[in-house]
């Protein structure tokens, strides 16, 4: 349970090869890929008659509509556990306030006398939010998903979640009642690769949508790849996984639970620690397999933390720790050090950063304000996480006046030049012609 991995005593290599190290499952989505590709065909073409048999196949329910009903959302409210509906209101308030300081205000520029650049920033038109059902039925991402978009501005967006058997067909009913919550009435009971194919390309009563949105499986994430294009996506999510850097400060039961907290997902998610300390490394691999038996996902946990992916990285010092996180560059990354907030701000690379004792990645999950979905696997190098900006784009409007375009004519024309591109030059020139000199 969570190899040893010790790089003390000689220099760390370059970011790359530091990477190489670090324990880190590789998904392979091209392997998925020659199922997905004629399941997603098989939607374009057949459309709903399709999708109805692949979810009788695939999940098990065979539903003539897919659609999920307007009084099933309401329904799922009513009977909505107050404890769970309190907690997503609350959720829903703080995922707001945070996501509401991410709203960009269009900005003009006055580039030269008569000649203005304005970036003008509008929302995607419809979106689909995917939320997966599988080992959990993941309701905090329907908040995380849906509120930025209703941030931006998105004025369609549609919800796809995996058909549950003991539940009628319908999705989880803590899906729908955050979709209820949150105003969503366009929802669909299609899960994996089929409902990234209804969403790409319409079929039902769904409309095709401009972006797809949301964490899935593997099965989900070679769709997107696949539609990508026709569609934009947020990313193409991994298995979840957490980092944490920690000292001899860190208590030992916390660093565990919040390992396992990430195992917890996934047997593919990683969970790797990082410290100086081999005596905080001992008291967590002595503290591991009781936390894991006591808890309810011990088989999935076990398989996630004994495999490649996880493990603890024993550094010479803080500085090489942070040189570690940053190769690896979490999704997750937990500092649990001496003046954490000052070794968080020298961290490059990561998805979110939970600094301190008292920030643990499950608050991020849920009710921290922070949005979860975040890059993995690494890809917190270039990528952000999910955010208002996301579901913008930003237009440049480009308006120059006839003196505006005449003072930067000739450097139109040398640049038109040097790349041999000379009718772009003739189509500024043009207007020129018959014009005074100034
Ligand atoms: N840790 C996951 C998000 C999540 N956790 C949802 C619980 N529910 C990826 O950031
Ligand atoms: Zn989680």
């Amino acid at each position: 349970m969570l190899a040893r991995i010790d790089l003390r005593g000689s220099a760390l290599p370059g970011p790359r090869e530091l990477a190489g190290l670090l324990p880190r499952a590789g998904t392979d989505i091209d392997s998925v890929m020659a199922t997905v590709r004629p399941l997603c065909e098989d939607v374009r073409i057949r459309g709903a008659q399709a999708v109805r048999e692949i979810t009788a196949r695939l999940d098990g329910v065979d539903a003539e509509d897919f659609a999920v009903p307007q009084e099933a959302l309401d329904r799922a409210l009513v009977e909505c556990d107050p404890a769970l509906r309190a907690a997503l209101e609350e959720a829903i308030l703080r995922v707001r306030a945070v996501h509401g300081d991410q709203r960009r205000t269009d900005v003009t520029t006055q580039v030269a006398p008569g000649g203005t650049v304005t970036e003008r920033w509008l929302p995607v038109r419809r979106v689909g939010l995917y939320v997966p059902g599988g080992l959990a039925p993941l309701l905090s991402s329907v908040v995380m998903n849906v509120v930025p978009a209703q941030i931006a501005g998105v004025e369609s967006i549609a919800v796809a979640s995996p058909p549950q058997r003991d539940h009628g067909g319908l999705p989880d009913p803590g899906v729908l009642a955050a979709c209820a919550l949150l105003g969503v009435t366009e929802v669909y009971a299609v899960g994996g690769a089929q409902a990234i194919a209804v969403f790409g390309y319409g079929a039902g009563s769904c409309e095709p949508v401009d972006m797809v949105t949301g964490p899935g499986n593997v099965y989900v994430t070679a769709a997107k790849r696949l539609l990508r294009g026709l569609i934009g996506i947020d990313s193409e999510a991994g298995p979840t996984e957490v980092a944490i850097l920690a000292d001899d400060t860190a208590d030992p039961a916390h660093v565990a639970a919040d390992l396992i907290s990430q195992a917890e997902h996934d047997p593919l998610a990683g969970a790797v620690l990082v410290t100086p300390s081999e005596a905080l490394a001992d008291a967590v691999l002595a503290l591991v397999p009781a936390q894991v038996a006591a808890t309810k996902h011990s088989d999935r946990i076990t398989i996630a933390l004994d495999g490649t992916q996880s493990g603890i990285v024993l550094v010479d010092d803080l500085d090489a720790g942070l040189r570690v996180v940053d190769a690896y560059a979490a999704e997750h990354l937990e500092i649990q050090t001496r003046d954490a907030h000052a070794v968080a701000m020298r961290v490059r690379n990561a998805g979110a950063i939970f600094v301190g004792p008292w920030s643990p990645v499950s608050l991020g999950d849920y009710c921290a304000g922070s949005n979860h979905v975040l890059p993995t696997g690494g890809c917190a190098r270039h990528s952000s996480g999910l955010s208002v900006q996301s579901f913008l784009r930003g237009i440049h409007v480009v308006e120059y006046d006839e003196q505006a375009l005449a003072d930067v004519a000739t450097h139109i024309d040398a640049l038109a030049g040097a790349e041999d591109l000379p009718a772009h030059a003739a189509a500024v020139r043009v207007r020129q012609s018959g014009r005074s000199s100034t």
